[in-house]
């Protein structure tokens, strides 16, 4: 008889059961959310200014998030050997309630979904829809100001810095604006930024007199990853926004809009880790996957990689952090 207590039960491979974020239980009373990470998807997709479709990326980052799902309780990785995500409890709440052609209202509702995860004392992993639903996320944290100022680390082709054009605030375009006026975001790392873009010269730099260090991919290889963690603050709260349209188009061409020249996968992932070790991972989210221009699903399955593994990266460092201070 197999030793292997694995192999007692059902199998539950990647395809079978029920299709939530890397097949972690639902929690539809978000009043009672008892977790380490919530999940929650925010299918907004109506503040794109070119292809639509991120509306469909939950669902999508939740299917291909059960490929990694055929754990063996946690993920070993044996170029590191740590063995992460052991014991992090998992939870997904399902999705903001939308309601279509009403931008605020479906904001708001996103807003209502991360502030439930925060006071569930959960870490909060929003996944888009387009880029616009981060800024109800952001202001999810108004209330947990006096915890401390937040930088916000961003991962993007673009710099979604633009403050008003035609009367629009909330589109894709606009969220690290939005974010700049709230006083508890102390600043941001913006990196990936390229090509043609949403934001002029004057954007950029309002950005930087607003606190902001902008790279290109260029400047993150010319720096290196040590290079890079010089320019971002430590020992503060992180807040992790990640267009998936940073990410190159080769490897993430599911999104609407594409820019050449983007992140390789370890680019991102190693200043991330980074990241977790010198401060405080408060919140997520992940935004612009489209599915419908995803031939291969490949963009979504590399968005969930991102997320399972940075919330690896998140939990490990906690537990280092714990182990030594105590
Ligand atoms: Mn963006």
């Amino acid at each position: 008889m197999s030793e292997n207590t694995y192999e007692k039960g059902r199998l539950n491979l990647p395809f079978v059961g029920f299709c939530t974020f890397a097949k972690s239980r639902t929690c539809e009373d978000w009043d009672n959310i008892k977790a380490d990470v919530a999940f929650m998807g925010a299918p907004f997709d109506c503040g794109t200014q070119w292809r639509s479709g991120a509306r469909m990326g939950p669902r999508s980052v939740r299917e291909a998030s059960t490929l990694f799902s055929f754990g063996h309780g946690g993920a070993y990785s044996y170029e590191e050997d740590t063995m992460y995500l052991e014991g992090v409890n998992i939870v997904d709440i399902g999705d903001a309630d939308m309601v279509h052609t009403n931008t605020e209202k479906s904001h708001a509702n996103i807003e209502y979904g991360v502030r439930k995860m925060l006071e569930a004392g959960a870490l909060p992993v929003t996944v888009g829809g387009d880029h616009s639903v981060n800024a109800p996320c952001i202001r999810a944290f108004e209330q947990y100001a006096n915890k401390g100022p937040i930088h916000i680390i961003q991962i993007d082709a673009h710099l979604d810095f633009v403050d008003e054009r035609h009367g629009v605030r909330y589109g894709h375009g606009n969220p690290m604006r939005r974010a700049s006026e709230q006083s508890y975001i102390s600043g941001m790392t913006q990196l990936g930024i390229r090509n043609v873009s949403s934001s002029n010269r004057s954007d950029h730099k309002l950005a930087e007199e607003a606190g902001s260090t902008i790279l290109s991919v260029r400047d993150v290889r010319r720096l290196g990853v040590e290079g890079v963690m010089e320019l971002i603050p430590k020992d503060v709260n992180y807040y992790i926004t990640i267009d998936i349209d940073g990410f190159d188009p080769s490897i993430a061409p599911g999104t609407g809009t594409p820019s050449h020249g983007g992140f390789q996968y370890y680019e991102v992932m190693e200043v991330l880790q980074q990241v977790a070790h010198q401060g405080e991972v408060v919140g997520i989210d992940l935004c612009e996957v489209a599915p419908d221009y995803d031939q291969s699903n490949t963009t979504s399955i590399l968005a969930a990689q991102v997320l399972l593994n940075l919330l690896g990266y998140v939990f490990h460092a906690r537990a280092e952090k714990a182990r030594q201070s105590s």
